[in-house]
């Protein structure tokens, strides 16, 4: 059950509900891929940085443990040992990011698993099936996310197939959460837009899965080599042909600036692997800016990465110390500067929750994005 509590334009200020708690919206989900956050980050370390839903995806945890394993240990939640809501991605991306040869047919895409080439096909049952094992909260539906160097002609087609598939989604999760051995029959299913940079698919495609009414919407596709100017624009068209009562989730971004643009038109979801990924190359984000603590100038530093920040790492530690762990290879250095910046990402968030209620999003964007670039 989602309920907007606020309205700021079209920045929506929205609640949650599910059966692993309440998620307040804007919300940016922390990426654990293999069920960890790369970095060290155990899920007892995510109370801290107040983390409100764990991502994780169907194709690794299918391909290692095997999500067979993960059903016998309890569920997913059981396994990493968090009792919030969990987000998995279907595997339709991964796919076509991550693994080897593959052939798209009507049935599902056949491929070859990136850890030791075995021959793995799945489809949308396929992907039901395995996020039914996990038992996350929220189940993505099986898509293509086409290769943005793609034409209109392919486009058309992979729209209307994902459409088929995203029909096939929603009953076989209906038949999964009626059977008396799923873990969590109060699963739900977010359907995902996609059609590349061509707006008229874009609104096609959203109109039709607006149809099926599905726990949430997302839209995929977009933050795959596209500009920045064309992914707003994309949501400026089609965000508006989405239920506006169902969250909206922007699939794999982004940097700041692209969540508070994103926010502005209407998103209520986000996850990217930046602010880990970014971590562990020791790059943070503060509030002016991004720093590399490798840099020489904080060899003699004692501040904290950003003062004033309640996160573990400035609370406890310098940029000093925290370059010298960088620069020696420790496993701290890395974990500090993650903990940092997730800290960081779901503190924009709260701010941008505070900033839709008290009204003055706008003004708020527009000083943090400032203060981001130095101004
Ligand atoms: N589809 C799915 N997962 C995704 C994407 C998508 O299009 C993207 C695109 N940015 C990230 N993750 N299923
Ligand atoms: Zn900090």
């Amino acid at each position: 059950m989602y309920q907007i509590q606020k309205k700021d334009g079209r920045a929506k200020r929205g609640r949650l509900q599910t059966v692993h708690g309440v998620i307040e919206t804007p919300v940016f989900m922390n990426v654990g891929t293999a069920a960890a956050i790369k970095g060290a980050v155990a899920t007892t370390d995510l109370q801290e940085i107040r983390t409100q839903v764990e991502l994780s995806n169907t194709y690794h945890l299918h391909v290692r443990p095997g999500d067979q394993i993960v059903k016998k240990l309890g569920g997913l939640h059981k396994f990493m040992n968090w009792d919030k809501p969990i987000l998995t991605d279907s595997g339709g991306f991964q796919v076509f990011s991550l693994a080897g040869l593959r052939k798209i047919k009507e049935e599902g895409v056949y491929f070859q698993s990136h850890i030791d080439g075995r021959k793995i096909f799945m489809g949308p049952e396929e992907s039901m099936q395995i996020q039914s094992n996990l038992a996350s909260t929220i189940a993505m539906a099986f898509d293509e996310c086409p290769s943005s160097t793609l034409d209109r002609d392919y486009i058309g087609h992979s729209v209307d197939r994902t459409t088929r598939w995203l029909v096939r989604c929603q009953e076989e999760m209906k038949r999964l959460n009626a059977r008396p051995d799923t873990i969590n029959s109060h699963q739900m299913l977010f359907g995902i837009n996609q059609g590349g940079v061509f707006e008229d698919i874009r609104i096609r495609h959203a109109k039709e899965i607006s149809r099926l009414d599905l726990d949430g919407y997302a839209v995929g596709g977009l933050a795959v080599g596209e500009s920045h100017e064309e992914m707003y624009r994309i949501l400026d068209e089609v965000v508006p042909y989405l239920p506006e009562e169902k969250p909206t989730y922007l699939m794999g971004v982004g940097t700041p600036a692209n969540i508070l643009e994103a926010v502005e038109r209407g998103v209520d979801f986000f996850d990217c692997v930046y602010p880990s990924r970014n971590g562990r190359h020791g790059h943070v984000y503060t509030n002016s800016g991004k720093k590399n603590l490798f840099n020489a100038k904080y060899e003699l530093d004692d501040r904290p990465i950003e003062e004033g920040c309640r996160c573990p790492a400035c609370r406890n530690y310098s940029r000093a110390y925290i370059r010298h762990l960088l620069k020696a290879k420790e496993m701290l250095g890395m974990r500090l500067c993650v903990l940092h910046n997730l800290y960081f990402y779901n503190t924009m968030m709260e701010e941008i929750r505070q900033a839709i209620e008290a009204g003055n999003y706008r003004e708020y964007k527009k000083r943090k994005l400032d203060g981001m670039q130095g101004k």
